[in-house]
């Protein structure tokens, strides 16, 4: 017998709180829901109100996170720190996944995941809940301020497969192309289902990627001058740990007159609106155990 269950898709909120700027980023989390609902499933923003881990947030609570004069980013490390101090804040991908996986929720959408940085010391805490964590997540690959190929044979290491969504390409976040490859490309919605059914009591996450939406997306080359230079300054202004992604992605911003913030934001509907799809399809034949 087969039973319908709701179909729930989880948002990180890290990217409200520390990835866009206001007013982009109020907009951008109001067009994952939309798409997310759009799709036929029902999204849950996931963030830390005043020490409380939270799924779903009500509109008001979206806007004081959006608007929270010093909200923190809360990844796995500190999120027992953040409840205990009853502090209020944007979940990353690590800290959305566990919490999502606790609330039962299989499938989430976002961005671009953190991963190995190009200092080869600092690694993302997104990478090692996803090694043991089954969740499908939906995103336009890993930050392209990362290491890309080291992020990618980490993945592969840690038994997480990569399945590109109409693209045989690992995308890079801001841009279509980064020449590295994907375990398997798929076409359609119930082909990735399949994929989905079949890993899932494997432990690990699945990563469903898909590039940007074309209109938007930067070219390879103009995207990495830009990040030459935005790379020196960083160092240069002695940013390290978790400052660094959102220092980087805002300095970014403005090296290309906001273009790298529209392109964000439409990947972010995109990924939701496909989130959303995947998971009224996991929902709608769900087979009894
Ligand atoms: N996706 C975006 N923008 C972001 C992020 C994702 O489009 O800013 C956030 C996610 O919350 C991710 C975090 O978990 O960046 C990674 O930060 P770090 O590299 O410090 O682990
Ligand atoms: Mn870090």
């Amino acid at each position: 017998m087969e039973i319908r269950t709701e179909a729930r898709v989880a948002l990180e909120s890290a990217v409200i709180t520390h990835g866009l700027p206001r007013p982009h980023n109020l907009e951008a989390a109001r067009a994952m829901q939309h798409a997310v609902r759009d799709a036929g499933a029902t999204p849950h923003i996931i963030a830390v109100l005043h020490g409380t881990p939270c799924i779903g947030v009500s509109d008001a609570e979206l806007e004081s996170l959006a608007e929270y004069p010093a909200p923190s980013k809360i990844a796995l490390h500190n999120l027992g720190i953040a409840c205990a101090m009853r502090l209020t804040g944007g979940t990353t991908v690590a800290a959305t996944v566990h919490l999502a996986h606790h609330a039962g929720i299989a499938v989430m959408a976002t961005g671009g995941i953190g991963g190995v940085h190009r200092d080869g010391r600092d690694i993302s805490g997104d990478l090692p809940v996803l090694a043991r964590t089954p969740m499908l997540i939906v995103c336009s690959g890993a930050k392209v301020i990362l290491d890309l190929p080291a992020t990618r044979e980490w993945l592969e290491t840690h038994g997480i497969p990569v399945v590109g969504f109409r693209t045989d390409e690992l995308p890079g976040f801001y841009t279509a192309h980064t020449g590295l490859r994907v375990d398997a490309t798929v076409h359609d919605v119930d082909a990735l289902v399949d994929l989905w059914r079949a890993h899932c009591s494997l432990g690990t996450a699945m990563l469903v990627v898909q590039p940007p939406p074309a209109a938007y997306a930067l070219p390879p080359a103009e995207l990495d001058a830009l990040l030459q230079q935005a790379i020196r300054e960083c160092a240069a202004a002695g940013i390290t740990g978790a400052a660094t992604t959102p220092w980087l992605l805002a300095r970014l911003a403005q090296l290309s007159d906001g273009r790298t913030i529209a392109v964000n934001c439409a990947l972010l509907e995109a990924n939701a609106r496909l989130a959303g799809a995947i998971a009224r399809a996991i929902s709608a034949c769900a087979p009894t155990p």
